[in-house]
């Protein structure tokens, strides 16, 4: 899957580094020591130990589930319970919360020496189980086989004409897709190189491009980037000396990418992707960067537009729900043979995302059809989960989750709350779905109402609300 032979440096965190063939030692060396068992866990703090963590699991041929560090209680013990791994991977001296204490621990550490190669998996097997969010219920365990990672790394590598000699700069976490599999499994593929900033500042990426070559980012980092980058001569000068900036995971505002563009020179390419599909479409590096737009299908992909009753819709500038098929999918929702089967049309994947196909073939997302689906800051979330566990705080009679326009963040969380007697502090019922679920989740804003607007089945009316 990765060359992992040369002695170009394969991973920056800070001040620590690791060659390609350094990281082949200790990933090979971990490998050995988890090959055969049935699935791992790994901590994924944003660290060279979860890199090499993955990349041991890829070559041992165990599926990995990555956590996020910050995940609540809730949100742990059903990753856990639905997973069940055999190890958690962990960078040494990490603590992990409870809800791991019944899930032995290995170190990941880097002193491995020659290993000996192990056999290379079948491309169907599970490479990753990558957890999402639906629009109800707990999050989903989305299984990527081998060949879906392959498949979107060398489709993106052709768009956007990523070599070795690229240096990828990202700040993104490495527990979902876009972090983790096109940010650290991207350079890997080619040969080339991941400089990981830990966290995101503007600061820290103008310093970090001065060798960079691409930068991968969601919304919210370019929307800061483009607040930042008209009054700071640094910012300016690295992203102009870029040779590729790549948004995903959600919209990137039109006025955003003038606005960097304007600054810099440069145009950001878009991309558009799915935890469940991988990559499905993005301009290329040659192509028209057209702001709005997420470009053409893939290599390996085919994208469809559909009416509500299933139709196809071939005509330029009809809108329609958007369907993909292709290499780049992913198998099935862990233990969820009930909603794999809803998820796909005659063998298309059905992405719940409405879009619009211009006369040349570009794409437009111009919307998705569930209205329970938030996108905050480049994460999916679900209203549901959330109406959940805040329906378990006792100050709380009724609750009803929405997604509100928002500058920064793309949507943010409001939760309408009817309280069961006086009302809380915000601020406690904000804690409550951090620590239950994940901190990503907590609701920007908590507005007190008497009642909910329902219709007559009783169901809460949410256009009301956010009108
Ligand atoms: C705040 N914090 C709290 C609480 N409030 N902790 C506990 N309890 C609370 N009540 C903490 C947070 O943990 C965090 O800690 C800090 O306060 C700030 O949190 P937050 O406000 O969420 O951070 P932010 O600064 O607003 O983050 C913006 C961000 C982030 C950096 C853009 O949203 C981000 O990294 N997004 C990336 C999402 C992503 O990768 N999506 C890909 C999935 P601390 O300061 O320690 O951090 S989509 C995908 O993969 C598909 C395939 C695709 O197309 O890409
Ligand atoms: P996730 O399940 O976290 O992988 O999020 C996938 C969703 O993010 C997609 O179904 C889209 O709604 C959204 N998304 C990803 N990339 C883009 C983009 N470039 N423009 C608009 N929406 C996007």
């Amino acid at each position: 899957m990765f060359p992992l032979s040369s002695d170009r440096v394969a991973l920056r965190f800070g001040d620590r580094t690791l060659t390609h063939a350094e990281l082949a030692a200790s990933a090979g060396a971990l490998a050995q020591q988890i090959a055969g068992l049935p699935r791992v866990a790994v901590w994924a703090t944003p660290t060279i130990e979860t890199c090499v963590a993955v990349v041991a699991a890829l070559l041992a041929g165990v599926p990995a589930v990555p956590l996020n560090p910050k995940v609540g209680e809730r949100e742990l013990q059903h990753i856990v319970n639905d997973s069940a791994p055999a190890n958690v991977l962990a960078a040494p001296g990490t603590k992990l919360p409870e809800g791991l204490q019944g899930v032995p621990r290995r170190d990941v550490t880097l002193d491995g020496g020659p290993a000996s190669r192990l056999p290379e998996p079948d491309p169907e097997a599970a490479a990753l189980i990558v957890y999402t969010s639906g629009t109800t219920g707990a999050p989903k365990g989305v299984v990527l086989p081998r060949r879906a990672l392959v498949s979107t790394l060398d489709a993106v590598a052709e768009a956007w004409e990523w070599t070795a000699k690229d240096v990828l700069v990202h700040a993104l976490p490495l527990f979902h897709v876009h972090g983790l599999i096109l940010g650290v499994l991207g350079p890997l593929r080619r040969g080339g190189t991941l400089h990981h900033l830990g966290k995101f500042s503007t600061s820290a990426l103008a310093g970090a491009l001065n060798d960079g070559t691409m930068l991968f980012g969601v919304p919210t980092m370019y929307h800061r980037i483009a607040e930042e980058v008209g009054d700071d001569p640094e910012l300016t000068a690295a992203l102009r000396r870029a040779r590729l900036l790549v948004s995903g995971s959600a919209a990137l505002p039109v006025h955003d990418h003038e606005r960097i563009a304007a600054a810099t020179g440069q145009r950001v390419v878009e991309r558009y992707g799915m935890t469940e599909t991988l990559m499905n479409t993005s301009v290329r590096a040659d192509g028209d960067r057209r702001p709005g737009t997420v470009g053409v299908p893939l290599p390996g992909v085919s994208v469809r537009l559909t009416d509500d009753d299933g139709a196809v819709l071939d005509e330029p500038g009809s809108i329609g729900e958007i369907q993909v098929r292709g290499s780049n999918l992913f198998t099935e929702y862990l233990n969820r043979p009930d909603a794999t089967a809803e998820a796909f049309a005659d063998g298309w994947f059905r992405t719940g995302d409405v879009g619009m196909r211009d006369p040349d073939g570009y794409y437009r997302i111009v919307g998705r059809k569930a209205t329970d689906i938030i996108k905050s800051g480049g994460y999916k979330i679900g209203a549901g989960e959330i109406e959940n566990v805040l329906l378990e705080h006792p100050a709380v009679a009724e609750v009803a989750v929405t997604g509100e326009p928002d500058d920064d963040l793309g949507e943010r969380i409001v939760a309408w709350v009817v309280p069961a007697g006086a009302p809380p502090e915000a601020a406690e019922l904000v804690g409550h779905v951090a620590r239950l679920l994940t901190p990503h989740k907590r609701p920007r804003q908590v507005r007190f109402v008497e009642s909910l607007p329902r219709n007559d089945m009783g169901k809460v009316v949410k256009r009301a609300l956010r009108a």
